[in-house]
């Protein structure tokens, strides 16, 4: 399998929309694990295909302590939110930088598998979190764009400094 390069902000292809996947092909089943290997390596418990500049309807999660609990959600939607949760989030595209996000605490979703077929999920905690900030990413969607812009602005400060401060070392 191969591991893929994750696009990083200000990359302007991290704010494309994606559209529905029609194939479930072999191509399809080749690009799902590569995406896991990618997730993996990261180290994440999650990516979404645009992070990898695939802009299809597709997000790979694992939230196991063994990471032996793969999750592949193709052109997923989210049925019912149900109450708020805030947690602090981090974003393979957004290194470095961390910030609280207020999402739905539960979750149904409705989605198709590998071989398009379509299934219902109900989640909570973090694997809610998890889907969320993964389909945002589908919207050309981050993390820092539910931030207040002061908090936006300063997040982005931090991140310039720090690639400032790694092309000097
Ligand atoms: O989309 C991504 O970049 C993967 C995200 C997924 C994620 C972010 C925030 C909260 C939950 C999931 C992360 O970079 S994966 C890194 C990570 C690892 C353990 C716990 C939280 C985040
Ligand atoms: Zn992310």
């Amino acid at each position: 399998m191969a591991k893929l390069n994750i696009l990083t902000i200000p990359d302007k292809r991290l704010k494309t929309k994606a559209v529905a996947v029609e194939q479930f092909d072999s191509e399809l089943v080749t690009l799902v694990a590569d995406m896991l290997d990618t997730m993996y390596a990261a180290p994440g418990i999650g990516l979404a295909a645009t992070q990898v500049d695939v802009h299809k309807r597709l997000v790979v999660l694992d939230i196991s302590e063994d990471k032996d609990q793969p999750l592949c959600l193709i052109n997923a939607k989210i049925t019912k939110k149900t109450g708020h949760q805030l947690h602090e989030e981090g974003c393979l595209s957004v290194p470095n930088i961390y910030a609280k996000v207020k999402r739905a605490e539960l979750i149904e979703v409705e989605a198709q598998n590998e071989k398009g077929e379509v299934f219902q999920l109900r989640a909570e905690g973090l694997l809610a979190i998890c889907i969320q900030h993964e389909l945002d990413h589908l919207e050309g969607i981050v993390f820092l764009d539910h931030l207040s812009p002061l908090k936006r602005k300063m997040a982005l400060k931090k991140l310039e400094k720090e690639k400032q401060e790694n092309e000097n070392d």
